[in-house]
């Protein structure tokens, strides 16, 4: 059996306010083309960007989940921590009736999907993004200890391994964040430490473990992956390879898992040079976070930019701006109380003394 693994979709996504609809449709088309030859595609969480998504994001999730019914390639989809369960949920299972297995919420009987090809049944457990809470509360009663994610997942992916016959191929699909991966963009950096992380072992009694949530594609053990997302959603995804995975079962499980990379309509890039070097250069049509190494601070360094760069995102200066600089020779008086640390530091910045009116207001505020 061949599978498409992808995630990570974020339909309507914008990068600083420029919509990245098109590039979606670009490369969504891409993955229609992929998934002519594959007998089953995943879609490991995060379809939307939003819990309450654009129009424009709607639109094309319809689009696509269309095309793909018409190819008649049953698709196993669930919802990432981006997604509003419920509005997800619309139609699941109407859909359902054309192969498109949407699984939203959890539910006391974990989603379970055979599929089949010439060597038997492979059964797919649909793991929706849940917080630890909802199993709490669906499974256990008030007493009950509070359950970390960890915790949440590996109780509910046993509830899930309930359903799958002994010694049947089986394949997990998730939206979490597990122990030992790596690089998270910006927007999913939601905890602090292993409080949100899921161990790999969860996973250990399937034979794939289709994963989404982290935007680099990755490993994390043969039979453990994410697809990342396919396109590049932040400047710290420059680097990343985009593209979907593909995977194949024969009967006795896994035999591969590997990226199949995908092309952008316009790249996403992170670079560095001085201002007379870049607009020495031919305009670049990517996405561009562009930080300037000239030696003196360049004010208004975007207009100056744009040339090369019409797509431009961010114009950052590696020097530090002359107002910065100035700070850290700021002396703080020994034996200075709060009051009289903020009125040095004010007059310092403005030049002048506080009022007496403003001398009252700050010294109530410091307490004396
Ligand atoms: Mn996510």
């Amino acid at each position: 059996m061949k599978l498409l693994h992808t995630a990570d979709w974020h339909l309507g996504k914008t990068l600083k306010g420029t919509p990245l609809i098109d590039d979606q449709r670009h490369i969504l088309n891409q993955i229609l083309d992929i998934a002519k030859d594959v007998d089953a595609v995943i879609i490991a969480g995060d379809v939307y960007d939003r819990a309450d998504p654009s129009p424009e994001a709607v639109d094309l999730f319809d689009e696509i989940l269309f095309k793909l019914t018409e190819k008649k390639i049953p698709v196993l989809c669930i919802a990432g921590n981006h997604d509003s369960a419920e509005r997800l949920n619309f139609g699941s299972r109407l859909f359902a009736n054309k192969k498109f297995f949407i699984t939203a919420k959890t539910a006391l009987t974990p989603k379970t999907i055979p599929l089949d090809d010439k060597f038997g049944d492979v059964y797919f457990s649909l793991i929706p993004y849940f917080e630890p809470a909802e199993i709490h509360d669906k499974f256990f009663g008030e007493d009950q200890k509070r359950l970390t994610f960890d915790a949440a997942n590996k109780f509910y992916i046993g509830e899930a391994r309930k359903k799958i016959p002994a010694g049947k191929r089986s394949v997990a699909i998730a939206h979490v964040f597990i122990e030992g991966g790596e690089e998270t963009p910006e927007s999913e950096r939601k905890f602090v430490g292993t409080a949100g992380k899921v161990g790999a072992q969860t996973f250990s009694g399937y034979d794939y473990a289709a994963l989404g949530h982290l935007h680099k594609p990755q490993k994390i053990s043969a039979g453990v992956c994410y697809s990342g997302s396919p396109l590049k959603y932040s400047a710290r995804e420059a680097s990343n390879k985009k593209g979907v995975t593909l995977v194949e079962l024969d009967a006795n499980g896994l035999v591969s898992a590997e990226n199949f990379p995908l092309t952008p309509r316009r790249d996403l890039i992170e670079v560095s040079g001085t201002l007379e070097y870049f607009q020495s250069q031919p305009p670049v049509d990517a996405y561009a976070y562009v930080t300037l190494t000239d030696k003196d601070f360049v004010y208004d360094a975007a207009p100056k930019l744009r040339g090369v760069f019409p797509h431009l995102m961010e114009a950052k200066n590696a020097a530090k701006s002359p107002a910065y600089v100035a700070a850290p020779t700021r002396q703080i008086r020994e034996g200075a109380s709060i009051f009289e640390q903020f009125a040095d530091f004010f007059e310092e910045m403005t030049h002048r003394a506080l009022t007496d009116d403003e001398r009252d207001a700050m010294k109530e505020i410091c307490g004396g």
